[in-house]
């Protein structure tokens, strides 16, 4: 019998809901994250084929019918999946229909998908469109992030152009820049909509005062995400916080040199130069 909690999705999953936590990014029951299996992967696991339960969602999923997903708990905390992987997360497979989901392996204390599914659905499915590789969407609580989000304008060009400047890795990792919505109530399709038409533009957006959601094509893609643009936060925020004057910068000049040498387009319209 080859078992679905022993394959290498559920361990990396595992291992990174705990490295987020042990960042002091998923506070609590803070963060989420979906992370999309093709069904090769999955079928050859012989504990994923049978219809556990079937729950509604709240978003026409028709367009990601038959997807499988794997996905954190609603209620769980990121600091307890890795010792208890199928209490705390689970495999789920969009209906035909795209109205539920069918759970295939986990929650197995009666539980179901993170309150920020319909977001991370819509956000799949945003992704999707602008690159077929993408399988993740990551939802976390980065502390130097959420803090610059009270002191800085919530200008996307504006705080994007000044991480690109904290750091010479920032434009490699994130040319695209960083979207940014306006606060409201998480855990919604509202919320969802809102953030999945920023994600067909950016692949990180920012919610303010709450945390960020990050895509990617792996699992190590969209953590390196949020891990490069928390740095180049925690690097503004200390130099905020030092108060020294600021005697040197890069340049935009030195951004355009920077992504002409790594092969990366910076936004369009984001560089003087
Ligand atoms: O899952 O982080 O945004 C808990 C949250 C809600
Ligand atoms: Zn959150």
């Amino acid at each position: 019998m080859t078992n679905f909690i022993d394959s290498p999705y559920v361990k990396e999953f595992s291992k990174i809901t705990f490295r987020l936590y042990d960042h002091g990014w998923d506070e609590r029951n803070g963060g989420n994250i979906s992370y999309r299996l093709t069904e090769e992967e999955v079928s050859q696991y012989d504990d994923v084929h049978d219809v556990l339960r079937t729950i509604p969602i709240d978003f026409d999923g028709k367009e990601l019918a038959g997807m499988f997903f794997l996905v954190t708990g609603t209620g769980r905390y990121f600091k307890n999946i890795i010792d208890f992987p199928e209490r705390d997360s689970g495999l789920v497979r969009i209906t035909e229909d795209g109205k539920s989901i069918n759970i295939l392996w986990g929650f197995n204390d009666g539980g179901k998908p993170t309150s920020e599914f319909p977001t991370h659905l819509m956000g799949h499915a945003a992704r999707l469109k602008v690159d077929p590789n993408q399988r993740v969407i990551m939802h976390c609580h980065p502390t130097n992030l959420i803090a610059l989000t009270f002191t800085f304008p919530l200008d996307e060009k504006e705080l994007t152009r000044t991480l690109w400047k904290m750091q010479t890795e920032s434009i490699v990792v994130f040319p695209d820049g960083i979207g940014i919505i306006p606060w409201m109530v998480p855990g919604n399709s509202k919320i969802g909509n809102v953030t999945s038409e920023k994600l067909k533009e950016f692949s990180s957006v920012i919610w303010p005062h709450h945390g960020i959601f990050a895509s990617g094509t792996t699992i190590d893609e969209a953590y390196g995400l949020i891990e490069t643009i928390e740095k180049a936060a925690e690097i503004y925020n200390i130099i905020r916080s030092t108060g020294g004057d600021i005697l040197q910068l890069i340049t935009d000049q030195q951004l355009t040199e920077l992504a002409q040498a790594f092969g990366v387009t910076p936004k369009e319209g984001y560089l003087e130069v």
